[in-house]
C-alpha cells in the first residue's frame, strides 16, 4: 500500500515538474531579450568651417528627399574680445600724472611746490613746454583771481583745461563716396617701426566689419618681409592684396594696387610704404614720388596718416613735420600708447603742428586700435586709481 502512495507522489511530481518547465519555457520565449539601444548612427562631428577662400563657390542644395537631414552643427562659442580702452590700457601714461597729484593734493594750500609738480608732470608726460606753459599760466591767473582755491579744484580745473583744448577738432576719417571705379586710397607713412604695417590691418579689419571693401597695396617693397607681413593681415582682416617684388618701385606697387581696385569697385586702398628717416633725403623723395603717383590713376588720396610711436617722445614733432612737408599729412595715428608713459604728445602735435590725431593703438592685436576720442583720453589720463 505504501509503495503505491509511492509511487503515486512520484508520479505527480514529475507531472507537476514537467508542467513547470513548459510554462516557464512558454514565458520565456515571450520576454523578448533586452534589446540592445537603438544603434543611432554615431553624430558626424561638424569639421571645423575652413577659413573663407577668397572666392567662395556655393554648391545648388540637394535635391534627393531621402536623403537623411543634416545635424545641424553646434553653434561655435564667440571667442572673448577684449576691446581695447583708454581706461584699461593707458596705466602708464596715467601713473606719470597721478602720482604727481597725490602730492599736489596732500598739502593744504596751492604753494611754489605746487606749480613745480604740476610742470615737471606735464613734462614727464610729454605734454611739451609750449603747451605746459599755456596752462599753468591760464591756472596761475585763476588761482590769483581767487577762482581757484585749492589743489582738488585746481586739478579738475586742469582737466577741465585739457579737455577743452582737444575738443571740437574733426578727428574722422575722410572716405568720399565716389563714381564706382574711383576707390579712396589711404596712404601711410613714418618712421621705422612705429606700426604702420600693423595699423592697416587693424584698419581694414575695423573697415571691413563697417561694409566696405578693402585692398591693400604692398608698398613697403625693401624687404620681402614686409609683403609676407602684410599678407598675414590682409588673410586675417578679409582683404585683398596687391603685392610687387622685392626691390621694386613702391610707387608702381602702389598704383598697380589703386587700379586693381578700381577694376573691382573696391572702395578703399590702404597703402603701405617702407619705413623711413625723416632724414634721409633720397628716401623722402621717393615718398614724395608715391604721393604723386597715388593720385595720378583712378583713386583719390583721401588720408595721409603718419603714424607715430608715442614711445618716441617729442622727437615724433620732428618726424611729423619732415613727413607733412613731403606727403601732405592729414592726420596721426598714434601707437603703443598702451606701453608709454608719454600720452601727453597728443597735446604737442596738435598744438604745435596743427593735426588731429585720429586713430590710437593700444596693442598689438587685430582689436587693439580706437578712434580718438578726448574726453575718454583724458578721463583715463587723470583717474588716479
Ligand atoms: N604695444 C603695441 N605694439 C604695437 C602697436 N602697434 C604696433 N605694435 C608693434 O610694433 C612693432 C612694429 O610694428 P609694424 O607694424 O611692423 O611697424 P612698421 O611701422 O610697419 O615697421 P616698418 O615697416 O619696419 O617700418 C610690431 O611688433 C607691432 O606688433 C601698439 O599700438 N601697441
Ligand atoms: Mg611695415
Amino acid at each position: 500500500m505504501s509503495s503505491t502512495i509511492y509511487l503515486v507522489l512520484i508520479a505527480v511530481a514529475v507531472v507537476f515538474g514537467i508542467g513547470a518547465v513548459l510554462v516557464n519555457r512558454s514565458r520565456s520565449a515571450k520576454v523578448k531579450p533586452a534589446a540592445p539601444a537603438p544603434s543611432r548612427p554615431a553624430p558626424t562631428k561638424p569639421a571645423k568651417p575652413a577659413p573663407a577662400p577668397a572666392a567662395v563657390v556655393t554648391p545648388p542644395p540637394a535635391t534627393d528627399a531621402e536623403a537623411e537631414p543634416e545635424l545641424e552643427p553646434e553653434p561655435e562659442p564667440e571667442p572673448e574680445i577684449e576691446r581695447a580702452s583708454f581706461r584699461t590700457r593707458m596705466s602708464k601714461a596715467r601713473g606719470a600724472l597721478t602720482g604727481a597729484f597725490l602730492g599736489i593734493r596732500s598739502r593744504g594750500g596751492i604753494t611754489n611746490e605746487t606749480w613745480d609738480d604740476l610742470e615737471e608732470a606735464l613734462l614727464r608726460a610729454d605734454v611739451g613746454v609750449r603747451v605746459t606753459d599755456e596752462l599753468l599760466e591760464g591756472l596761475k591767473g585763476r588761482v590769483k583771481s581767487k577762482e581757484i582755491a585749492d589743489p582738488d579744484a585746481l586739478l579738475a580745473a586742469l582737466q577741465a583745461e585739457m579737455r577743452s583744448r582737444l575738443e571740437g577738432t574733426d578727428r574722422g576719417l575722410t572716405f568720399e563716396p565716389g563714381a564706382p571705379g574711383s576707390p579712396n586710397v589711404w596712404l601711410f607713412v613714418g618712421v621705422n617701426g612705429v606700426g604702420k604695417t600693423t595699423t592697416i590691418g587693424k584698419l581694414a579689419n575695423q573697415q571691413i566689419a563697417d561694409g566696405r571693401t578693402v585692398l591693400m597695396a604692398a608698398g613697403d617693397t625693401f624687404r620681402a618681409a614686409a609683403a609676407e607681413q602684410l599678407t598675414t593681415w590682409a588673410e586675417r582682416s578679409g582683404a585683398e592684396i596687391v603685392r610687387g617684388n622685392e626691390g621694386g618701385d613702391p610707387s608702381a606697387v602702389i598704383f598697380d594696387a589703386i587700379e586693381r581696385a578700381s577694376a573691382r569697385n573696391i572702395d578703399l586702398v590702404l597703402a603701405d610704404t617702407a619705413g623711413r628717416l625723416h632724414t634721409k633725403t633720397n628716401l623722402m623723395d621717393e615718398l614724395r614720388k608715391v604721393r604723386r603717383v597715388a593720385a595720378k590713376g583712378d583713386g583719390r588720396v583721401t588720408e595721409v596718416l603718419l603714424v607715430i610711436d608715442a614711445t618716441t617722445g617729442q622727437n615724433g614733432l620732428t618726424q611729423a613735420r619732415e613727413f607733412g612737408d613731403a606727403t601732405e599729412v592729414t592726420g596721426v595715428v598714434l601707437t603703443k600708447l598702451d606701453g608709454s608713459a608719454k600720452g601727453g604728445i597728443v597735446f604737442a602735435i596738435e598744438t604745435e603742428l596743427g593735426l588731429p590725431v585720429k586713430l590710437v593703438g593700444l596693442g598689438e592685436t587685430i582689436h587693439d586700435m580706437v578712434p580718438f576720442d578726448p574726453a575718454d583720453f583724458i578721463d583715463a589720463l587723470f583717474q588716479e586709481s
